[in-house]
């Protein structure tokens, strides 16, 4: 007997950049390696200028191309918007799609302020009763050894939460000559280092604590005023080919910053694009009242537990390598020990949109908790204007 059709989702991507790529790569792997409860289908990428539209989907496995994204919201064979663009875009596109009673993910940070975030949140509530859902692209929430940390804080294996120390470095911008791009315009981008990489880490303290900020301190600074501006674009990371013109740097190059949780527990953390030899270096160390967990990108399938309970004779890191079937979402991929890189993380984010989706469940991260990560960059940015300040995110009771 021929096997039942899965119900279709529709999917229009719109922006074909770096995310893009990344996105498209997990739209096509998901339904390949997980069982999905629905088909996904690369309906339509929406770029600005149609050639490079065309290039891109025909590349990536998009079946059409448009080049107006509000026309692809009228489409009835479009179920799901995914926004790839820079942040300036985010907020109209969401709050159009889910009006027009779309499903999107958002790449992160999920706006340029608060302001759009709280609008958005409106929207996704607004949708909520019709079945509609919304989440947002922090990716490295659903990398296995992140997904297994959480697992352990929530077991109690490390006992209660004391502090966490949380680093994102990357050296990009490293070198004065690099040309300016969309990720240094205050506008388009909304802030620098804080909001591109700093906002994955703010997004991991709470994640991994279930904890949100309850206020923080921050110290954010240019280190490069003025820069080359582009004479052509580049694709990726790369700035495209400097020119002889030169513009300002609108955002923060790095973000340092003191924080407290809803517990009261301090948190220190660091996002800098100047960090030389860091390429794409995240890490995060939580120390229990039991032990510690802590977990570093460049060795991302390896999460190390310290056992305080243990014998001192005996105890140390242990390194735990997070490739076992057993491992979140490890077992729909390689044997024990052959590994997951990068682009699994956003193919383990499209699994578990579809899941939620098919189920009528809240996906998350959801516009809530991008909101909550929107104001601690807020609050951050804020507290630096102001001196380094101390800038209350929520009041708790402690
Ligand atoms: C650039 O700094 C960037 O691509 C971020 O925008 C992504 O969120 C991160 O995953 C890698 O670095």
């Amino acid at each position: 007997m021929a096997e039942r059709a899965k119900p279709r989702l529709g999917v229009a991507m719109i922006g074909h950049a770096f995310m893009g790529r990344t996105h498209s790569h997990a739209w096509r792997s998901a339904p390949r390696f997980f069982d999905l409860p629905l088909e996904p289908e690369m309906k339509v990428l929406v770029g600005r200028d149609q050639p490079r539209a065309e290039a891109a989907a025909s590349t990536l496995g998009w079946a059409e191309v448009s080049t107006d994204w509000r026309a692809v919201l009228e489409r009835e064979d479009v179920h799901l918007i995914d926004i790839c663009t820079p942040g300036d875009t985010h907020a109209e596109i969401a709050e159009a799609a889910l009006d027009a009673g779309k499903h999107v993910l958002v790449e992160k940070p999920m706006a340029n302020s608060v302001a759009e975030a709280e609008r958005m949140h409106a929207a996704a509530q607004r949708a909520r009763p019709q079945g509609v859902h919304a989440m947002v692209g922090f990716t490295y929430r659903r990398v296995p050894a992140l997904q297994l940390a959480r697992e352990l804080i929530l077991e109690g294996r490390i006992g209660e939460v004391r502090q966490v120390r949380a680093q994102y470095l990357q050296d990009w911008l490293a070198d004065d000559a690099v040309p300016l791009s969309w990720r240094l315009d205050k506008e388009r981008a909304g802030s620098g280092a804080l909001g591109d990489i700093g906002a994955h880490i703010v997004d991991l303290t709470y994640f991994l604590t279930g904890q949100r900020f309850a206020g923080v301190s921050g110290l954010l600074d240019t280190i490069v005023a003025e820069r080359p501006v582009a004479e052509q674009a580049g694709a990726g990371l790369s700035n495209g080919v400097a020119g002889a013109e030169r513009g300002p740097v609108t955002v923060d190059d790095a973000a340092l910053v003191t924080g407290r949780l809803e517990s009261g527990a301090p948190v220190i953390l660091e996002a800098s694009r100047f960090a030389w030899g860091r390429k794409n270096a995240m890490r995060i160390e939580i120390s229990g009242s039991r032990g510690a967990l802590c977990f570093d990108f460049e060795e991302m399938n390896v999460l190390h537990h310290y056992d305080a309970t243990t014998s001192a004779r005996t105890a140390g890191f242990t390194r735990i390598l997070a490739t076992e079937p057993d491992h979140p979402f490890v077992d729909a991929w390689w044997p024990p020990g052959h590994g997951l890189g990068y682009e699994h993380g956003f193919t383990h984010q499209i699994v578990d949109l579809v899941r939620a989706i098919a189920a009528d469940e809240d996906p998350r991260p959801s516009f809530e908790d991008g909101l909550h990560v929107q104001r601690v960059l807020d609050a951050i940015t804020r507290s630096s204007g102001a001196a380094n300040q101390w800038t209350v995110v929520h009041e708790f009771e402690r």
